[in-house]
């Protein structure tokens, strides 16, 4: 039987190259994927999101552990039922235009990967119509919109109106997110969501789902 607990607490540790070895190990001892997935990484990436939310684990901690997550997906993936793969929905992320910082909002998509979301990322400098174009090609539920800089942070509320306007605001909800963005900014312009982190991130993507 495998360890579920060592699966989790290396995961936790971000030990990329650990986790793979006991992820393999447990499928060549006949643990099904799914429950490797279900009983040990998702818990383990869970307490990662608490952690960093109450200041218990780091930026470079974090992007460890999303690593180290993604790497075993790539082994596990082939080996899930098209119904266990299947993905929990789809997010559209990008930084708003004019705004090229990207570390936090690539973190945020790690974290939403790690959680089962299909993320469709578009970088940085990223226009309101190009957005638009992206919920159309993709049919996406949630847009995630990053902006750093206060002076891009009304792109956010462009990117609303454009979706509006071209018919497809009712069909995705749009969060917000970015060290100079605040809850009460997010209800100004009429955001869905706002997350201070990428573990409440998760959490906030998950009960818009719903
Ligand atoms: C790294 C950095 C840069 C790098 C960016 C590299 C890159 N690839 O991203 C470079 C050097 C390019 C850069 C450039 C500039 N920068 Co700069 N930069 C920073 C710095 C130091 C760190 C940002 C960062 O990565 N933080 C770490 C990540 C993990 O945190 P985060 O982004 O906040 O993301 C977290 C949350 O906010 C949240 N989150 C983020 N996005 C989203 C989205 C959603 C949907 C949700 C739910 C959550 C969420 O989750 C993340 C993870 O927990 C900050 C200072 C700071 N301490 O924030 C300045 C800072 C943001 N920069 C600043 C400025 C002024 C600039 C420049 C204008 C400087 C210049 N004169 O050229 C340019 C602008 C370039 C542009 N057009 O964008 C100012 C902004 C001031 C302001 N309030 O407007 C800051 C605050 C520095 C300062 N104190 O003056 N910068």
């Amino acid at each position: 039987m495998a360890d579920m607990q060592k699966i989790s607490d290396t995961l936790i540790a971000g030990k990329v190259e650990d986790l793979k070895k006991l992820v393999q190990q447990a499928i060549d001892e006949g643990t099904g994927a799914s429950e490797i997935l279900n009983q040990a990484l998702m818990p383990g990436m869970d307490v990662v999101g608490e952690r960093m939310e109450n200041g218990d684990m780091f930026i470079p901690e974090v992007l460890m552990s999303a690593k180290a997550m993604s790497g075993t997906l790539e082994i596990l993936k082939p080996l899930l039922t098209p119904e266990e793969s299947k993905s929990a929905g789809k997010v559209i992320i990008g930084t708003v235009k004019g705004d090229l910082h990207d570390i936090g909002k690539n973190l945020v998509a790690m974290m939403l990967e790690s959680a089962g979301y299909e993320v469709v990322n578009r970088g940085v400098d990223i226009a309101p119509e190009s957005f638009v174009e992206a919920v159309k090609k993709h049919e996406a539920q949630v847009v995630a919109l990053s902006a750093l800089l206060t002076t891009t942070m009304p792109q956010m509320q462009k990117t609303i109106a454009a979706l509006k306007e071209s018919g497809l605001k009712d069909q995705v909800k749009v969060i917000v997110g970015g060290a100079p963005v605040t809850e009460k900014y997010a209800k100004e312009i009429g955001a869905e969501g706002y997350a201070p982190d990428a573990g409440s991130a998760n959490k906030l993507v998950k009960s818009l789902m719903h």
